[in-house]
């Protein structure tokens, strides 16, 4: 996967290409990210990136020719990459949207800044728009950054040996299981003894149920949208039969205060 990223801050990117798993992508050549500035495409003695808006008002918008100069300069590098505009206005980043891009020999991330770019730009050289959520930044410098993130730790062999994106949060649609290190007890708080059971089967059956009533307790909205299998089934039932059976032993106690009681 190749990156180009066309800002007028190229250097907030110098920090991001050095650390982690981005250094480590690119040191084994997994990925290739390069940061243009859009101001070495601007004519002048100052090299103005920006100019007021036609029919007024505060704030200034990005010019299009030194954007598209700098668009047409990438897409010399990268024939085919596909171009993203980082905008609220676009559609909302997620994983499957990571999962997509992945697919892609390269991208070209369009950085905006002040009030945002000439709109003739985005109609005419801009694949996709897209946001990282709902509010407003200065810049799409940030959300740039959380793309390549997100779609350079999806390509194989950016994790290392034995750490799977594809066992992650959302790679099945659930959030990830409770996670523990040493010491064994900490300020009074055991560790779940199955954990330290060796038993793998038990382990896997205990890291599932985790999974699920995190999930189910912290972002319900996923659960409601996924397809279950047997075994997730089989979990949530027993929930549902244990916590029924604690609720009927109540009305044993004539507490008269179940829903429907005489
Ligand atoms: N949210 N997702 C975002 C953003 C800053 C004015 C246009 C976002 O992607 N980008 O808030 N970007 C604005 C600043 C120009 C981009």
């Amino acid at each position: 996967m190749n990156f180009i990223v066309l800002t007028i801050f190229p250097q907030m990117f110098d920090a991001f290409w050095d650390h982690g798993i981005i250094k480590r992508a690119i040191d084994q050549h997994l990925i290739t990210a390069t940061a243009l500035n859009i101001r070495d495409f601007a004519s002048g003695k100052h090299r103005v990136t920006d100019d007021r808006p036609y029919g007024g008002g505060c704030g200034m918008v990005m010019k299009p020719e030194p954007l598209v100069g700098a668009l047409r300069a990438a897409q010399k590098k990268l024939p085919g990459a596909k171009t993203v505009l980082l905008t609220p206005q676009g559609r909302v980043f997620n994983q499957s949207t990571a999962r997509e891009f992945r697919e892609y020999d390269g991208l070209v991330l369009v950085c905006g800044r002040y009030e945002g770019v000439d709109e003739r730009v985005c109609q005419s050289v801009i694949d996709f728009e897209i946001s990282t959520g709902d509010y407003i930044l200065t810049g799409g410098e940030l959300p740039a950054m959380v793309i390549i993130d997100a779609v350079t730790r999806l390509i194989p062999g950016a994790l290392g040996a034995e750490d799977s994106a594809e066992k992650d949060s959302f790679s099945d649609g659930l959030l990830e299981h409770a996670q523990y290190t040493r010491p064994q007890e900490f300020e009074g708080q055991a560790v779940p003894s199955v954990l330290l059971s060796g038993n793998h089967q038990e382990i896997e059956k205990w890291r599932l149920e985790s999974s699920l009533i995190r999930t189910f307790l912290k972002r319900r909205d996923l659960l409601e949208d996924k397809r279950l299998n047997n075994q997730e089934i089989d979990i949530l039932s027993k929930w549902c039969s244990d916590i029924d059976k604690i609720i009927r032993a109540q009305s044993s106690r004539g507490t008269g205060s179940l829903p429907g009681a005489q």
